[in-house]
Parts: C-alpha cells; sequence; structure tokens
C-alpha cells in the first residue's frame, strides 16, 4: 500500500537558519510526512545576509538524484510534490521532466507549485525562468502559491484591487491549478496585509480572503512554511477554508513568536539583524501541529 504522505521537496538550503527545505522539511514532519529533500542549493545561510557561500545543485546533479531514486523505484511513491526557490533556468526546466514522471508513475500525485520569482515589485530570480513556469510548470501545478508581484508576472495581470487579484487567480486557474492561494497582498488598509485562495472543484469555485497585520519587518523563509503547512493542511482537512485558516494561523503565530524573540536579541531601540530575525521555528513546534484558528477567512 502506498504511503499518503510522502513528499519529494525540492528547494534550498541552509546550514544556519530557516529557509527552503530546513523550513518545509521541519513542518511536514511535524505534521506527519515523510519528507525527501533535494537541496537544489546549499548555502551556509540565507542570501539576506551581508555574506553567503556555498553550492548549487545544476540540472545533471538533481538528474543524477532523481535517477537514483528511480532506480530503487521510490519516484513512483510520492504522493506529494512541493518545489520552491529555484535558480536557473536549466534546473527548472528538468524540475519539468521530474514533474512529468511522477505523474506517470502515480497519476495521483499533488504538485505545490510556489513559483518563487520575487517580491515587492524586485525579480531575484534570472528573468529567463518566468516563461517557463508560465508555459511550463504552472500548467502542470495543482496548487500553486505565488504574491502578488509572482502572480502579476504570471499572469500579466497588474493587481490594485481584490476584483484584479481574483481575475488573476482566475487567469492562473486556467493554465491548469485546481487551486490557487496569493500568500501576501497590499490589498487591505493601512497596516493590513490580505491573503487569497480559490480553488475549483468538480466545476463548483470557492474564494476566500483573511486579513492578517502587516508587521514592520522582514521575514524570510514565511512563503516557504506557508506553502509547506498548506500543502499538508489541504490534504489532511481536504476543505480550502479550514486549511487556509490554519496556514495563516501558523505562519502568523510563528512570525509573532519570531519578532518577540528577535526585539528581545537586539535590545532596546536596536534593528534586529538577519540572524537575529531568523524564524522560532523549532520554538513554535506545537503551533505547527496543533494550530488554534486565530486568523478566520471571509467567504467571497
Ligand atoms: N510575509 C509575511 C509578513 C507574511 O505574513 C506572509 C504570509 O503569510 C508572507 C510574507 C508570505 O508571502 P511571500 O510569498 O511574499 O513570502
Ligand atoms: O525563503 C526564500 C529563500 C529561499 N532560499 C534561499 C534564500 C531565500 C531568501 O532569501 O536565500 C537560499
Amino acid at each position: 500500500t502506498d504511503q499518503q504522505n510522502f513528499v519529494l521537496s525540492i528547494q534550498s538550503t541552509v546550514v544556519s537558519g530557516y529557509v527552503g527545505n530546513k523550513c518545509a522539511g521541519f513542518a511536514l514532519q511535524v505534521l506527519g510526512y515523510d519528507v525527501c529533500p533535494v537541496n537544489s542549493v546549499q548555502l551556509s545561510n540565507h542570501t539576506g545576509y551581508g555574506c553567503f557561500k556555498g553550492q548549487v545543485l545544476n540540472a545533471d546533479d538533481l538528474d543524477t538524484l532523481y535517477d537514483g531514486l528511480k532506480q530503487n523505484n521510490i519516484h513512483g511513491q510520492f504522493s506529494h510534490l512541493l518545489t520552491g526557490y529555484i535558480g536557473s533556468k536549466s534546473f527548472l526546466l528538468k524540475v519539468g521532466e521530474i514533474i512529468d514522471d511522477t505523474k506517470t508513475s502515480n497519476p495521483d500525485i499533488v504538485y505545490v507549485c510556489d513559483p518563487v520569482m520575487g517580491d515587492n515589485g524586485k525579480l531575484y530570480v534570472p528573468d529567463d525562468l518566468l516563461p517557463v513556469y508560465k508555459d511550463v510548470i504552472v500548467p502542470k501545478s495543482d496548487i500553486v502559491t505565488p504574491n502578488q508581484f509572482e502572480a502579476e508576472l504570471l499572469t500579466g495581470i497588474k493587481i490594485q484591487s481584490e476584483a484584479d487579484a481574483l481575475q488573476a487567480m482566475q487567469c492562473l486557474h486556467d493554465k491548469g491549478p485546481h487551486t490557487v492561494v496569493l500568500s501576501s497582498t497590499n490589498l487591505g488598509s493601512e497596516g493590513v496585509l490580505v491573503a487569497l485562495a480559490s480553488s475549483i472543484k468538480d466545476g463548483v469555485k470557492q474564494c476566500f480572503r483573511i486579513e492578517m497585520p502587516y508587521l514592520q519587518a522582514i521575514f524570510v523563509g514565511t512563503g516557504d512554511l506557508f506553502a509547506s503547512c498548506l500543502l499538508a493542511w489541504i490534504h489532511i482537512d481536504k476543505d480550502l477554508k479550514t486549511a487556509f485558516e490554519k496556514t495563516v494561523s501558523t505562519t502568523q503565530s510563528v512570525i509573532k513568536r519570531t519578532l518577540l524573540a528577535a526585539k528581545e536579541a537586539a535590545g532596546p531601540g536596536k534593528k534586529p539583524t538577519p540572524a537575529q530575525m531568523e524564524l522560532r521555528l523549532v520554538q513554535s513546534l506545537r503551533d505547527i501541529e496543533n494550530p488554534k484558528i486565530t486568523f478566520t477567512a471571509t467567504k467571497l
């Protein structure tokens, strides 16, 4: 019998701190998943520090690892595939081949794509990744979790209102994914961030909105945590509203704990360093495992 909680997670890793697989791996394991991490890069720390060092996995390296899994018949066992930050076009195209191959072996596999390209109008991957996400990867996705900027890039729709956002989400549905979640948008009033979720199942569409406070601080890894929790809760609850609420509630409890601890570490009146702002993920184990719904979704 095949396992229903077996995830192939292709993302970055860091020696110190929590982004990519360090983030998603912990959350998914806490939620009962066996996680198979492929580390697309291994860096000393995330790129928001003054300096970082490390290695990049290339498309051939990825192919080699996947081939090893395939020779042992592990490739057909995955219930889920999750991808996050990917830094080169050749690697992303290889990921596309892997998606196809895992789907051939297991047509029921769920592919969750976080199309990481940038934030707040700034691209932080090479611009030749955009057409690959748009035309190759998103059409193979079951669930996509872009932020506002990434949704704009993928659809060509400038999102300045909730109506624009819903149009962009429909445009993403039209490409393939049955579930689209915008992890953060600036569509709220001053000091409020808005997340939006939409699913189409058996021709029935459901859309939800959650408002959350905008905290005046830079968190890194929240998007990775968001996508991994969403993967798990959609699968466990089989209900988008509940999964969306648990995902946002988890993310918010982690960033709240992180900000409190970072301020404490920095001292009064001092701005926390990137190291002090690392997500307090381990300290949030119980919030990840059993989230209290502190943010409820409104049906649109
Ligand atoms: N930043 C904050 C403060 C958030 O609350 C969230 C999601 O809950 C995110 C970022 C995730 O969005 P992004 O994909 O832009 O990192
Ligand atoms: O969470 C995004 C992310 C993922 N991977 C690496 C990063 C970052 C953000 O800085 O540096 C390596």
